[in-house]
């Protein structure tokens, strides 16, 4: 396994919209065993392929409290279907928005469907931190960042507070 770098905004690739994968094979699994670990460092409770710069429509996710056992659950080209009409409000954060945090209103409860790790469809109804986690990680699948949800003066800030950040970074 290994720890991959996490892509940070404002990069263009973190714009784009990400493939659907034609199955789930053992090259696929690396990846998400891949994407796993390098969320569990950052540590982070949900990743996005394009958040390690691969296109393809695969988010790893682990909701489990810090005393509780690992939960590690994989979605392969999910889609999510039937949004509830009653909103749900979550601060957000993001890795590749690091150290920010802003409240986002989503659906609160939702359907999906996806592949999951042995490449079985799966079909389950959503709703809490799952809804919410996976609204985030299909945004980026299509190119969005929580950000993109806020006021343009919000989310203006922010991208200069992340510059200015980068800017002073000094790598090790
Ligand atoms: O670690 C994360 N925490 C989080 C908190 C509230 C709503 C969404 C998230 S996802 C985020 C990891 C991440 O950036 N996934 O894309
Ligand atoms: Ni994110």
């Amino acid at each position: 396994m290994a720890i991959l770098p996490i892509i940070t905004a404002p990069d263009p690739r973190l714009k784009v919209v990400s493939d659907p994968v034609a199955g789930v094979d053992d090259d696929l699994r690396k990846l998400m065993d891949d994407m796993l670990e390098t969320m569990y460092a950052a540590p982070g409770i949900g990743l996005a392929a394009i958040q390690v710069g691969v296109p393809k429509r695969v988010i790893v996710m682990d909701l489990a409290r810090d005393e509780e056992p690992p939960e590690p659950r994989y979605f392969v080209n999910p889609v999510i279907s039937d949004p509830s009409d009653d909103l749900a409000t979550y601060e957000e954060g993001c890795l590749s928005v690091p150290e920010m945090y802003e409240e986002v209103e989503r659906p609160a409860r939702a359907h999906v469907t996806y592949l999951d790790y042995a490449g079985k469809e799966r079909s389950e109804d959503i709703d809490g931190m799952l809804a919410t986690c996976l609204q985030h990680e299909i945004d980026h699948l299509n190119g969005i960042l929580f950000i993109d949800h806020l006021s343009k003066l919000k989310r203006d800030m922010i991208v200069r507070k992340l510059l200015k950040a980068r800017r002073q970074h000094v790598p090790a």
